[in-house]
């Protein structure tokens, strides 16, 4: 049996070994064809090389199709409920290693571990959801319209699905994708995100340690154009699903229309957050400083837009510029730290150069702005948490998604003004009300634009077992989480089991 690991280089000299871990295809560990490799760095200590990685090319993706396209022949006819109990025992795998998988994300994504506590847990409960909807899969029986005529519907799997999945959520979002798709007697191909390959590995060999039959879950590691787009272009494929950016969900969703695949697209946000003058001001200022910037802002429900009625739009914003300031930034690992840095150092220029952007749009810098350096900085991409107030709702820092720790506080005179900032915007996912007063509660749920609505909550924070997804230019109206999950993951087929004896010919025999 093959090993999922290579000697590697040194780490600084020193006597620390590097792990190279190698793709996971048809149960075996190989090496990418391009021989080529790449590097997987803490972005909190970007001497830390966490793993060494495939830079994979077409051909790793054509064998991991191949695998996967051979494995759906058997796994198809597996029994749901048996597909299922291989996840839930995953799922208690997954609890034994939790601490270790959180570390390993910490240290390859850079967020607390408080939140890669979260998001392996997320793949937890993804897995025990998933694993009863094994005994469900529900479809219609429904009467025929003629006699002696059986009818109903069931849920098919629909091939070999591709993944495409961002480091963000490096376990959680994985989970969302392959943990249905399998439960349906589907096979898969993921490509994890470059900057966070690990914590993919960690939960396909958990998944693999759980007895899922080789080729039926395929790991190819490396980067968009090299992997994901022969994975988007590949006949065999049948289904792709993406998170990530609406740039990239444009160009997948395009492609994989030429080729009718099944798509899935959960792209950007710019979530807004509305207090008004009634809410609870502790609850909101506590809200929306975990929504703005945990994770370092780096969700794509993250509360990047907070709305805030002018009764006490002064008091809010100075409470809650004062406790941003406050907040410690750091390396994940220190138990201490409330945020850590950018994910890498594109992402953090991209967040400053919207600093320069608020700026110029004029914008107030009311905290924050600069990279954080020297010290325990002087080696991550790290910057410190960023509000702008008096921000117009139309300034790109409002309208933009930066992906990063940078808020916008906008002004408005009451709920209607809110829902019009709110909803003027090109995305759709998630959106927050803080008030005391029912009924304004409930026209916000009806009127915002958005795929999620969080009352007296932030923006972020959506459970396994409800639909998580959103409209316009977030995605194409497919929902992950959920059944949501299934009807993407499986294709129906109506059945008609006919016992007359004769012919009966729908619409037009009639009988009385
Ligand atoms: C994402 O940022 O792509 O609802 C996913 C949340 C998390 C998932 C976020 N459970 O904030």
């Amino acid at each position: 049996m093959a090993t999922d690991i290579l000697t590697g280089p040194t780490l600084l000299g020193t006597a620390t070994r590097t792990r190279t871990y190698k793709n996971f295809i048809d149960g075996e560990w190989v090496e990418a064809s391009t021989g080529d490799t790449f590097e997987d760095r803490n972005p909190a200590d970007t001497r830390d090389v966490v793993g060494i990685f495939q830079k994979s090319g077409k051909a790793d993706v054509d064998a991991a199709v191949d695998a996967a396209k051979r494995a759906f022949a058997k796994w198809r006819l597996v029994p749901a409920p048996r597909r299922a109990e291989i996840v839930y025992r995953a799922a208690e795998m997954l609890m034994e290693r939790k601490e270790e998988y959180s570390r390993d994300m910490t240290r390859e994504m850079g967020k607390i571990l408080k939140e890669t506590r979260g998001d392996v847990q997320e793949a937890i409960d993804t897995a025990y959801y998933m694993a009863g909807e094994g005994r469900r899969m529900f479809g219609p029986t429904t009467p025929s319209e003629l006699p002696n005529k059986f009818a109903m519907a069931v849920r098919q799997p629909l091939g070999v699905c591709g993944m495409i999945t961002p480091w963000n959520f490096p376990m959680a979002i994985p989970s969302w994708k392959l943990l249905p798709a399998i439960v349906c007697g589907n096979t898969c191909v993921i490509k994890p995100a470059q900057d966070t390959p690990l914590s993919t590995f960690n939960l396909a060999r958990t998944l693999s340690d759980a007895g899922v039959p080789r080729g039926v879950i395929n790991v190819v590691s490396g980067f968009g154009s090299d992997v994901g787009g022969p994975l988007l272009e590949h006949p065999d494929v049948r289904a792709i699903s993406l998170t990530g950016s609406t740039a990239v969900g444009r160009i997948v969703g395009t492609t994989a229309a030429k080729s009718f695949k099944h798509c899935s697209l959960e792209l950007g946000g710019k979530n807004p957050m509305i207090v008004l003058d009634d809410a609870n001001l502790d609850l909101a200022i506590e809200g929306g400083l975990w929504g703005g910037f945990g994770t370092t802002g780096q969700r794509c429900t993250a509360t990047s837009r907070i709305v805030v009625q002018k009764g006490i739009y002064g008091e809010f914003v100075e409470r809650y510029v004062d406790r941003a300031k406050a907040l410690r930034v750091g390396n994940g690992l220190d138990e201490t730290t409330d945020m850590g840095p950018a994910i890498n150092e594109a992402q953090l220029k991209t967040d400053l150069s919207y600093v320069e952007i608020g700026k110029s749009e004029g914008a107030k810098l009311k905290c924050g702005g600069n990279r954080l350096e020297g010290g325990e900085y002087q080696y991550g991409w790290f910057m410190e948490p960023t509000v702008f107030i008096d921000v117009d709702p139309k300034m790109r820092i409002a309208q933009e998604e930066i992906f990063g720790p940078v808020v916008s506080i906008i002004a408005c005179e009451d709920l209607e003004d809110a829902i019009h900032i709110a909803n003027n915007i090109e995305y759709g996912l998630s959106s927050s009300l803080y008030t005391k007063d029912v009924n304004k509660a409930f026209s916000a749920i009806r009127d915002l634009e958005a795929g999620i609505t969080y009352i007296n909550a932030p923006t972020i924070g959506a459970e396994v077992h409800l639909p998580f997804g959103g409209v316009k230019a977030t995605g194409n109206g497919h929902r992950e989480g959920g059944i949501g999950a299934i009807d993407f993951y499986s294709e129906w087929k109506s059945v008609y089991v006919d016992y007359s004896d004769r012919l009966q010919r729908a619409q037009i025999d009639r009988p009385e």
